[in-house]
């Protein structure tokens, strides 16, 4: 074409280079609309980077998401945003120069990704006609201003030949030259203009709508009531004193956090409600207020995620303050053929539990404090479960605000959509906190130290051994609970040399941890930690 040849350095960029700009600037604009309209008329969650960003984690293959977590840990979410902002800038640079090239064929990139943010948004569980909006108003603005930008780059193929004549004396830039040259530094201007309106917008977004700043402010503002029943008092001797020691109770902000919100959800007390309904002789519909008013109790348990690696640290032990889920499921009257309590977040995250575990007098609770505080925002806040011996994702369900009474046979869940097992008790499991792997130690008295957990079952029993030794009992620190961690420790007379430390518990069943090694997928972990020090 008679346009291409001609890019000159008067002008801050080539042309091809500020079409690659203005396809930026323009896909900035389709997500910052989108934003803005998501936040103004749907919810932030309807946005199209967030819709196809949430999409793309529940679609993520079993392999890659522990990929991501194995080397990301809890930045992944960081990793899978910038990695699609790249794609994205990327794209919509080839948008902007595909539409110098071909009217429209920019402007066909844009409604592509569009087409797929829209599909993204309505496939949200949690999603109505509505959320198609954004991706759509942004696309809208975001083509509208491409073919605007771009559209004065192409417009001089008619002027070719003033173009020509004028380019074959370079001292005429400026006034004279921009009349009849592709009007680059109007472009350049009008890129400018539009990138300012991409991040105005995108601001803009995040201002209205329910803010997490709000959120924080609401948060700090509430005062839990005390408990009616405290939690049982933590025994001196449950905490050893060992330096590098994972600490009895873990502070909040120390605690380990998965879950499949790239954006936290945003839910106040005010606005927050708990609906039981499904297989029940009568609803129950419950705010906040309401939950607060009833007889709290506090106990003490350790979570533990189904995705922990042997000698992994997604377990975490803390007070929480909440009322039992089986006082509350009694308001319910639940029929006696429900065998699951399928409990949804607001994000739409689904628990499958099994009902007889909630019902059997174990601390399951529906929690609103954490350590003396309110549930902070990542870890549930205003409200969540928390069921001792079963693994988070059948059961820990944050920002939680419906409860189903339902059967194995006719529902499930999120986790178990994704091929995890539908029943989840915690494995027995212990793991070697001090040296750590591949420490190097003095030789003589050491101290071997741990943690070991069998959730509702009880830690009875810790062994360990060097190299292909026998096994010697740790000494066990105090109980606190059967639901809560235990601490042990050993005393080793370490002799010079490269040796192996390995672990293992014995449940208050007498059942003795497996060694058979497991992954994760699809029941949580097994097998002994071990690790190897150098003995100086
Ligand atoms: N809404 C919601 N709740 C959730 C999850 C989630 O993805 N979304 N993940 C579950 C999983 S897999 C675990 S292990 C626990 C972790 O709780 P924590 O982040 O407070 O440690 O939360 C559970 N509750
Ligand atoms: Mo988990």
């Amino acid at each position: 074409m008679s346009n291409t040849g001609h890019d000159r350095d008067d002008a801050p960029v080539g042309t091809r280079g500020l079409a690659a700009l203005a396809g930026i600037a323009a896909g900035g604009l389709t997500l910052g609309v989108g934003e803005l309209v998501a936040a103004l008329v749907v919810e932030p969650a309807a946005a199209p980077f967030l819709a196809v960003g949430n999409t793309f984690v529940d679609l993520t293959p079993e392999w890659l998401k522990s990929f991501a977590i194995r080397t990301f840990g809890e930045n992944d979410k960081q990793v899978l945003l910038g990695g699609m902002a790249g794609v994205l800038l990327v794209l919509s640079a080839i948008g902007g120069v595909l539409e110098r090239w071909r009217r429209r064929a920019g402007v066909a990139v844009l409604l592509l990704l569009g087409g797929v943010a829209v599909a993204a948004a309505l496939g949200r569980p949690t999603a109505t006609a509505a959320w198609a909006l954004p991706s759509l108003a942004g696309v809208v603005a975001g083509a509208a201003a491409l073919t605007l930008m771009v559209g004065r780059l192409r417009d001089r193929a008619p002027a070719a030949d003033q173009t020509r004549a004028v380019d074959a004396d370079p001292s005429t830039s400026g006034e004279s030259a921009s009349a009849a040259r592709p009007p680059r530094r109007q472009v350049l201007l009008l890129t400018a203009a539009v990138a300012g309106m991409a991040v105005l917008t995108a601001i803009g977004g995040r201002r209205f709508g329910r803010t997490l700043a709000e959120v924080r402010e609401a948060r700090d503002a509430l005062r839990l009531p005390a408990p009616a029943d405290t939690a049982a008092p933590v025994p001196a001797g449950a905490e050893l004193d060992v330096a590098g020691m994972t600490p009895f109770t873990t502070p909040n902000r120390d605690f380990y956090r998965v879950d499949t919100a790239l954006d936290l959800p945003r839910v106040v007390p005010e606005e927050w409600r708990l609906r039981i309904h499904g297989m029940v002789g009568q609803e129950v519909e419950l705010d906040f207020e309401d939950l607060l008013g009833l007889d709290l109790v506090e106990r003490m348990i350790t979570l533990t995620c189904v995705s922990n690696e042997v000698g992994g640290e997604l377990a975490g032990n803390a007070v929480w303050l909440g009322y039992p889920l089986n006082d509350l499921l009694d308001r319910a009257d639940p029929s006696p053929d429900a065998d699951m309590l399928l409990s949804t977040s607001v994000d739409g995250f689904t628990a499958g539990t099994p009902l007889d575990v909630v019902r059997d007098g174990r601390d399951a609770l529906l929690a609103v404090g954490m350590n003396g505080e309110p549930l902070p925002i990542a870890h549930g806040f205003p409200a969540r479960l928390v069921v001792p011996g079963l693994y988070g994702y059948v059961s820990a369900t944050k920002w939680v605000t419906e409860l189903e009474l339902t059967r194995f046979d006719r529902a499930s869940a999120y986790w178990t959509d994704r091929g995890w097992a539908a029943e989840a008790p915690i494995k027995t499991a212990s793991r070697i906190d001090v040296p750590g792997s591949f420490a190097e130690v003095a030789a003589g008295r050491t101290v071997v130290a741990g943690v070991a957990w069998a959730q509702h079952r009880g830690v009875t029993g810790v062994e360990v051994q060097v190299d292909d030794g026998d096994w010697r009992a740790a000494r066990l620190a105090d109980e606190a609970s059967v639901d809560t961690w235990r601490q042990w420790s050993w005393e080793w007379d370490a002799e010079p040399g490269n040796h192996t430390l390995r672990v293992r518990a014995t449940d208050g069943a007498g059942d003795r941890q497996t060694d058979e090694q497991a992954p994760p997928f699809p029941e949580g972990s097994s097998g002994w930690h071990s690790v190897v020090v150098r003995v100086t």
